[in-house]
């Protein structure tokens, strides 16, 4: 089973835009969905995810999704509701509608963010541990994993969640040594993500072999993917400029760092 035809969204976006450049290699035909033009390819949809017929024209006649498009950063709860909660809801309703069988979920390490790292001999954390979202954000990842669920239970839509670290060309903070996702890596996620026979609803952590890893990579080996990078190569220098964060920095506390604290702060 191998998809060929796959509608990226978020295409414009940072991962979008690193993913659309790697994921041919794979033998993949994109088409491209984004709320703002995607440069250098006029063929993109401009698609906002409130609009379910435009969706469901960009789903039509493709094997699979792969959903990167949304609200990535804390933002106000309205705003994530629209685009992460409804906008989840109306892309998996298009998907069904058409009979797309597969879609590959960005979700987020913030998720389960507010998650101690682990330390010393402790274990590296299971893709089972209880969620624990660090923001409206990382809350709305954990409403799109149970979506997934739902929609596998009901509907037989299959989906792989990958609870997404940190994916950039470099890691640009000492806690991304652990995050780090390399974008080779990422299209190897991906592509075992599209591939695997059998998935259901699979939860996955994304990240590259990181020598610091602070999460367990085996349900994401188990279909498949076998990365390749480590953000070790990074250490000397991120050390050096920026420090190792301190006692009582969210960056050292927890998997989600600063999502944990920083603003913007409470209410919105
Ligand atoms: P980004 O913010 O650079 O890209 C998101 C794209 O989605 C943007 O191009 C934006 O225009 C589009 N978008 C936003 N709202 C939309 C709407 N209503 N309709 C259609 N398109 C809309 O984010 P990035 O970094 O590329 O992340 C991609 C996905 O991966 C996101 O879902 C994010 O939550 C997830 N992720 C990314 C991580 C990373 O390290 N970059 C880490 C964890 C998760
Ligand atoms: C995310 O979920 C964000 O989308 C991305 O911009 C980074 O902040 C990443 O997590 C991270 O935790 O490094």
């Amino acid at each position: 089973r191998k998809p060929r035809t796959v509608l990226l969204t978020g295409a414009a976006g940072g991962v979008g835009t690193l993913m659309r450049k790697l994921l041919p290699d794979y033998g993949y035909q994109l088409r491209l969905l984004d709320l703002v033009p995607v440069d250098g390819a006029p063929d993109a949809i401009v698609a906002d995810l409130a609009d379910r017929e435009a969706l469901r024209k960009a789903v039509r006649g493709v094997d699979a999704v792969i959903h990167l498009a949304g609200i990535s950063l804390e933002s106000t709860f309205e705003k994530v509701l629209a685009a992460n909660v409804t906008g989840l809801h109306h892309l998996y309703e298009a998907a069904r509608e058409e009979g797309v069988r597969r879609i590959v979920f960005a979700s987020s390490n913030h998720a389960v963010g507010f998650t101690p790292r682990p330390r010393g001999d402790d274990p590296l954390v299971p893709v089972e541990t209880p969620r624990r979202p660090d923001s409206f954000y990382g809350l709305s990842k954990c409403f799109g994993e149970d979506l997934a669920q739902l929609y596998w239970d009901l509907h037989e839509v299959e989906t792989v969640s990958v609870r997404v670290g940190s994916c950039f060309p470099e890691p640009t903070s000492v806690r991304m040594l652990s995050m780090w996702l390399s974008p080779a890596d990422c299209a190897r996620l991906l592509h075992s993500a599209l591939t695997a026979e059998n998935v259901g609803h699979t939860v996955v952590y994304g990240s590259s072999a990181n020598t610091r890893l602070w999460w367990d990579l085996s349900s994401a080996r188990a279909i498949g993917y076998e990365p390749q990078d480590d953000s070790e190569r990074f250490a000397e220098r991120l050390i050096a400029e920026k420090g190792v964060p301190g006692e009582g920095d969210p960056d050292d506390l927890y998997l989600g760092g600063r999502f944990c604290t920083d603003p913007p702060r409470w209410p919105h």
